[in-house]
């Protein structure tokens, strides 16, 4: 007798035996076989038209999107596993990428760095010997015209730990850059540009290494007495009105899958997915050694594949529900990450107060959010992703950097100009760090529209006699070509993603207000590499119509991509946007010259940006959140 046919919704992630049977499958076909190496499996994502296929009752095939590198070869195979079917259902090579590095190319590529004569000449030359205690990190390549076309790089970076279990990062080894071919795990050259002392000051921040730990830090606990507010099945997300899906691929991470919100007895979606969909970290300084630090940490890494398996009172605190994410290694075997992603509420503030103060009455209420979250480490550095559902019917994503800044080793006192001294010898480059990310809208239906939102200041005369007058003006943003726009404070730019078929009681399209937060353009000039391979950052908005392949800022391999992918290839299309699916794509930027409180591990800096109803509802959907039970005998609370 068959085993009954496991019942999940077809955006359920990939579990573990799914990614054993696409496995086994592509072995049968003789897809993966020696020498191939498995770059991800993720789940083959149902469309839109899928999701509304199986809303009519229709069944989806699940299946499996694969990517595997051949390293004899240096060729790419994207194959479609069908697990409904049990057989390939589609395959294509490509010849002229690079897909992502992945983890398990890491440990190869270090040792055979490390057992390099010419690298370890250049150790040497520094006062090395013990190469065990050194750290290489694989940083891309980037495509500056000096590659050999289809060979697949890594400019590898230096650190040298004093002991085993010390900071490595505090003791860059400067000047020396390992180029290694990650398919013949080869080094192809060791450049050695400049001999600089090996800075030995400790960058330890551990308890013991910190010394005496503050004093007054008291006990705080979150209790939720009768447990979470949230419902989880399978991995649908019930809390308060909102709804939603998580998903996890190893490329980006967390994904929301289906976001609506229950208004009354409608249950109105908002967005049909949103995740990161590419970062870019352009750093400043020009010398060699330097000028390649550009790293796409989830086009070129994963940043799901890089995620933290975290932990209970640390990473999160109160009442959690973790999720596992399971992707797949190298040889196609399923990798857990245990709890890798958090699932809790959060008291946040106020949320809304007013006192009449001649009735001696108050009502005040307290918000509560709920927050999804993961937390990639990528070299030395960190990023922490959360959304946060709130009570209001905002959705907000921040994106926390810590961990280490990248960094270099100065002789003596004369600093470079493109960068910081944050310990004696240590030399922290500018940069900046770009994200991207996609969100499907599906504001009350599919058929939505983008206005940009300015606000003008009146010009004075007869119409303005006190010229202070100022009013909002919108604009459409009806083709691909114009949909490619910038933050401006002078106006109070934000946009409105409205449904021109879905109208409020005053009359008004529903929409929802993207309000950027914090932001940057990039400082690097149009001609450099990486202003053509992160094209997307150039923006902070862009609108495309929704096209299931079109997925990633960058392109769907960024990796040494000599540029123009993503999404000004999107947009040349320049299709018309007006009342129809849409995609929209927000860029923002942090920008980070260094301090030496960045050292040695840097206090976490947050940005991001909300999603606010504009008109979506018709008054304030927080009016019916209760009163906290403590306000009634609080003396203070009226
Ligand atoms: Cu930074």
């Amino acid at each position: 007798m068959m085993p009954p046919m496991r019942v999940c919704h077809p955006l359920e992630p990939l579990d573990a035996d799914e990614i054993r049977a696409a496995s086994a499958i592509l072995r049968t076909a003789g897809h993966l076989r020696d020498r191939v190496r498995v770059i991800g499996l993720t789940l083959h994502e149902p469309t839109r038209d899928d999701l509304r296929r199986l809303a009519a009752g229709q069944a989806l095939d699940r299946a499996v999107f694969a990517v595997l590198l051949d390293t004899s070869s240096g060729e790419t195979d994207e194959v479609v596993v069908s697990l409904t079917e049990g057989r390939v259902a589609s395959a294509r090579r490509l010849r002229d990428v690079q897909p992502p590095i992945v983890y398990g190319e890491l440990r190869p590529a270090e040792e055979a760095a490390r057992e390099d004569p010419d690298w370890q000449a250049a150790m040497r030359r520094r006062g090395i010997t013990d190469f065990s205690l050194c750290m290489l990190d694989l940083w891309p390549a980037g495509n500056f015209g000096t590659d050999k076309p289809g060979q697949r790089l890594s400019r590898a970076l230096t650190w040298v730990r004093a002991h085993p279990g010390d900071n490595g990062y505090a003791h860059p080894v400067e000047g020396v850059v390992t180029v290694i071919d990650l398919n013949a795990m080869t080094v192809v050259a060791v450049e050695d540009y400049r001999l600089v002392p090996v800075p030995m000051e400790s960058g330890n921040y551990t308890q013991d290494a910190v010394g005496p730990l503050r004093a007054d830090v008291v006990p705080l606990e979150i209790h939720q007495p009768s447990g979470p507010g949230f419902r989880v099945e399978g991995h649908e997300v019930r809390w308060q009105k909102w709804r939603f899906r998580i998903g996890f691929s190893y490329r980006e991470g967390l994904i929301l899958h289906t976001i609506s919100y229950l208004d009354g007895a409608r249950e109105r979606p908002v967005l049909h997915r949103a995740a990161l969909s590419d970062m870019v970290v352009p750093y400043g300084d020009p010398r060699p050694a330097y000028f390649h630090r550009n790293a796409f940490d989830a086009g070129e890494y994963g940043v799901g594949i890089s995620a933290n398996s975290l932990t209970l009172g640390c990473d999160c605190l109160g009442e959690i529900r973790y999720f596992d994410a399971v992707v797949a290694d190298v040889a196609g075997e399923p990798e857990t990450i245990a709890n890798a992603v958090c699932l809790h509420e959060e008291d946040a503030g106020v949320l809304w107060k007013h006192t009449d103060w001649r009735l001696g009455h108050g009502e005040v209420r307290r918000a509560r959010r709920l927050v999804v979250s993961f937390i990639a480490t990528v070299g030395n550095y960190e990023y922490g992703f959360y959304w946060s559902f709130h009570q209001d019917g905002s959705l907000e994503l921040t994106v926390k950097m810590t961990g280490i800044i990248s960094n270099g080793a100065v002789d003596g006192a004369t600093v470079p100009p493109w960068g910081e001294l944050v310990a004696p010898g240590v030399y922290a480059p500018i940069h900046q760090h770009f994200f991207n990310v996609r969100l499907d809208p599906t504001i009350d239906g599919p058929g939505n529209s983008v206005y940009e939102v300015d606000t003008v200041a009146d010009p004075p005369g007869p119409e303005n006699p006190h010229a202070n007058a100022f009013r909002t003006r919108p604009r459409l943003l009806d083709r691909e070509s114009v949909a490619q726009r910038t933050v401006d404070a002078r106006a109070a730019r934000f946009w409105r993603i409205a449904n021109p078929s879905s109208l409020n009681r005053l009359g008004r399209s529903v929409s929802y207000r993207l309000v950027p937060g914090e932001n940057v353009l990039p400082f690097a000039a149009p001609e450099a590499s990486v202003s053509r391979r992160a094209g997307f950052m150039t923006r902070h908005l862009w609108v495309t119509r929704y096209d299931p392949a079109e997925r990633y800022a960058a392109g769907e391999y960024p990796n040494q991509h000599p540029g123009g992918a993503g999404l000004p290839a999107y947009a040349a299309a320049d299709r018309p946007l007006e009342d129809t699916e849409v995609v929209v794509w927000y860029t923002f930027g942090a920008h980070h010259v260094v301090r030496t409180e960045d050292w040695p591990v840097m206090p976490a800096v947050s940005l991001g940006f909300m999603l606010k109803p504009d008109g979506f509802f018709d008054r304030s959907p927080a009016l019916d959140v209760p009163p906290s039970p403590h306000a009634e005998a609080g003396p203070h609370c009226h």
